[in-house]
């Protein structure tokens, strides 16, 4: 599959701002600064779609991005674990996401993202095991993986199967913003999940 069109479609706080039912979606969670909005960037060939490096934890919103004219969805979930976020706030990204996750008749999957650099946090635990209670578990995206050298990728990609406690058949995808590395791995995931 390739990309050849993305729109940021709808930004939304609360589910009755969500756009109506639709194509599959596909959406993407992380710790804040993982590098999720330079993966959406990287797969979708557009830059600026979605900001970088901005102040950590400030997205607090659920983005939906409309792909290849609006035959696919891509739901950029708000980052956690940023550690300034006051607890209100970090109630509040909870039930956001789970209200997303439990709700969305249109969500095929949830590709968790986790830097290759790192074990897996308490909070990546904690939402892979939401998405395993939800059944949206199975995919992995190992980003910044131009931080370590190639040879050690198999090792961390382990760590992060591991930490996670994925079943056999989940699939952890390596990739590289800086590299452009990964990028059809992932998109042929995503071709067969949709
Ligand atoms: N070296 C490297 N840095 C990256 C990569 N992806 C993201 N970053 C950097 O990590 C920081 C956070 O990225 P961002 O995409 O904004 O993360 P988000 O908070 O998860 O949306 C930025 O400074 C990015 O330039 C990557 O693949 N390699
Ligand atoms: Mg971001």
């Amino acid at each position: 599959m390739e990309i050849k069109g993305a729109e940021l479609l709808a930004v939304t706080a609360k589910k009755s701002q969500y756009p109506a039912a639709g194509p599959p979606e596909i959406a993407f969670a992380g710790r804040s600064n993982v590098g999720k909005s330079s993966l959406l960037n990287l797969l979708t060939g557009r830059r600026n779609l979605a900001k970088t490096g901005g102040s950590p934890g400030k997205t607090r919103t659920v983005n939906f991005y409309a792909i290849n004219g609006d035959a696919f969805r891509i739901v950029d979930l708000p980052g956690y674990g940023y550690a300034k976020v006051a607890k209100s706030v970090a109630h509040q990204w909870g039930d956001m996401i789970e209200t997303y996750l439990k709700n969305r008749e249109e969500l095929k999957k949830v590709a968790l993202l986790a830097d290759i650099r790192h074990e897996p946090s308490e909070q990546d635990r904690l939402m892979y095991d939401w998405l395993k209670y939800y059944g949206l578990d199975g995919l992995v995206v190992a980003t910044k993986a131009d931080k370590i050298s190639r040879g050690a990728i198999a090792k961390h990609v382990s760590v992060i199967r591991r930490g996670l406690d994925m079943d056999k058949d989940g699939v952890v995808v390596p990739v590289s913003a800086l590299q452009r590395t990964g990028v059809k791995e992932l998109l042929d995931e995503i071709e067969g999940l949709l």
